[in-house]
Order: C-alpha cells, then sequence, then structure tokens
C-alpha cells in the first residue's frame, strides 16, 4: 500500500484541508446581539408599502441627576472652546431623556417570518451613506449614535487640538484607536458585527465618551433633547423593541412588546428612573491614561 512517508503526507493532506473548512466557516465568534442580518446574508426584504412607524418618548421619573462641570483645564484648547463642558451621562431636560438607544431586538412579521430572515440592508430605510461622529468642543456629536453593520462612519475633528479616537476592544469588535491632529482629513472606521453598544473614548481626553449601537436591520433610533424617537419603515409585526440607556452599571435595557399594524403608528413610550442613575457609571468604559500613546503613531 502506501509508504510511511505517502502516508504521512495523506495525513498532512488531511489535517489541511480540515484546517481549511474550520477557517472558511467559523471566523471569529460573535454575540450579535439582534436580528436581521447586516452583511449580505438572508433573503432580500419586498415592500408591500405597508410600512408603519414606531414613535415614543423617553421619560426620566424623579429628580433628574446633576449635570456635572467637566475640568477641561488639562487642554486649554478644550477650555476656550467649550468652557461649559458638562457630563452627559443623563441628559435630561423637563422629564424628558436624550440619548437613549431604542431598536428593535427581534420580532416576527405578518407573513411569519422573522426579521432576522432578511438581509437588512433591504429594508427600506437602511443606511447608504456614512454616519457621522464628530469631535466638537472636546465632546462627541452625537454622544450616542446608531450604524448598521459596515456602515462607513467618518470620524471627524472639529477642534483646534488633537483627539485620539478608540473604539475599546469588545467581545464581538476589535480594538480601533486613532489619533487625529487639528485640521486632519476625516478617519474612516466600519464595525463589523451588531453591538449594543460599541463603547468610544478619546486617549487625550479621558472624559469624551460615546456609544455606538450597531444594528443589522435599520430599526432604531436616539432619543432626541425633548424624548422623542421615531422608528420609520417597519414591516407589519410583532417585536421586542428595547430602550438601552448608558446608566447602570453596565447600562440599562427597557424591553417592550409592540406590534405594527399594516401602515400603523406604534407607540413605545420608556422611562428610566432614578434609581437607575444612583447605580453609578457604566463598568465598560474603564477610564484610561489621557496621554496613552496612539497606536496611529507607532508606525
Ligand atoms: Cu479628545
Amino acid at each position: 500500500m502506501f509508504s510511511k512517508n505517502a502516508r504521512l503526507w495523506l495525513g498532512l493532506i488531511a489535517a489541511a484541508s480540515l484546517l481549511t473548512i474550520a477557517s472558511s466557516c467559523g471566523g471569529p465568534k460573535t454575540e450579535d446581539t439582534n436580528a436581521g442580518n447586516g452583511g449580505g446574508a438572508g433573503k432580500a426584504y419586498a415592500s408591500k408599502g405597508d410600512e408603519g412607524t414606531i414613535t415614543g418618548k423617553i421619560s426620566f421619573t424623579g429628580a433628574a441627576p446633576e449635570a456635572k462641570k467637566i475640568d477641561t483645564s488639562a487642554d486649554a484648547a478644550c477650555a476656550s472652546k467649550n468652557p461649559n463642558l458638562v457630563v452627559e451621562d443623563w441628559a435630561v431636560k423637563d422629564g424628558k431623556l436624550a440619548n437613549t438607544f431604542v431598536y428593535i431586538k427581534e420580532g416576527t412579521l405578518a407573513d411569519n417570518t422573522k426579521i432576522g430572515d432578511y438581509d437588512g440592508k433591504t429594508f427600506p430605510g437602511a443606511a447608504t451613506a456614512a454616519a457621522v461622529l464628530d469631535q466638537n468642543g472636546c465632546h462627541y456629536k452625537p454622544h450616542v449614535l446608531g450604524v448598521m453593520v459596515n456602515q462607513e462612519i467618518s470620524i471627524t475633528n472639529s477642534d483646534p487640538t488633537q483627539h485620539n479616537i478608540h473604539f475599546l476592544a469588545t467581545k464581538v469588535n476589535p480594538d480601533w484607536n486613532q489619533s487625529q491632529v487639528n485640521g486632519a482629513p476625516a478617519l474612516s472606521h466600519k464595525l463589523v458585527h451588531a453591538e449594543v453598544m460599541a463603547p468610544v473614548k478619546c486617549n487625550q481626553h479621558p472624559w469624551m465618551k460615546s456609544y455606538v449601537g450597531v444594528m443589522k436591520h435599520p430599526f432604531f433610533a436616539v432619543s432626541a433633547e425633548d424624548g422623542s424617537f421615531t422608528i420609520k419603515g417597519v414591516p407589519p409585526g410583532k417585536y421586542t423593541v428595547v430602550a438601552w440607556h448608558e446608566g447602570g452599571v453596565n447600562g440599562t435595557e427597557k424591553p417592550m412588546e409592540v406590534t405594527v399594524t399594516a401602515k400603523g403608528a406604534a407607540t413605545a413610550d420608556f422611562s428610566f428612573g432614578a434609581s437607575a442613575a444612583l447605580s453609578g457609571q457604566p463598568s465598560s468604559l474603564p477610564m484610561m491614561p489621557a496621554l496613552e500613546v496612539p497606536m496611529g503613531m507607532k508606525h
């Protein structure tokens, strides 16, 4: 039969092909947190023109936490451009809460298909342009951003100082850390896995934080200053809608079952309270040295 050498080679070839199979169907393990495919998988959604909306208000019950002033004296450019910068973890105005990320977590359409069966990019309203995350006045605008998987995020520096944007490594998305001097062109970044939420910080200015919700579908919104949000283009169906806010130990999520009828306007009002506010900062954003050497400068 086979010589010792031939058997060795056959064994090696078999092992190599097993490895190839493993790597082609394996890839990074994801813990994608919402339904719907954003990476081109899944079937195409065919609109019947009967999509509806989900609207609501986010309230804050109890006394609003004080918006603490940030000491920006470490960077004179920040201090002069934005002398009244305050902490944005609880943006409460007249009992309404901004910066809450509201999204469809899962659900079943009227024809019994699941939202996760579809290629999220084929839903009406799927993002086609880049989202913008601006470093402006030594804070991020917006403080909470929603994007689709693989959507370009254009990162701009509108300040007369250097920033260092840092998407922290999470269970699903890798670390990404880039410095951006005053006047530098926009940086571009994409998050390849769905996540609630991908935390962003600035290594230069430790008070700068932002959270990016990454979805496989376009059914998400961020509450405005008056607490309102609107999710458009939702196929008729029954959904679990979740409101996420950064308050609490790892952020706080509140789910709600919502039914959207054909061309209907469903309401989903959420309320966050003082108890969540008192439980402290999210632990997902550890403070880091303000002047950590940015990876972008190491080449
Ligand atoms: Cu900065």
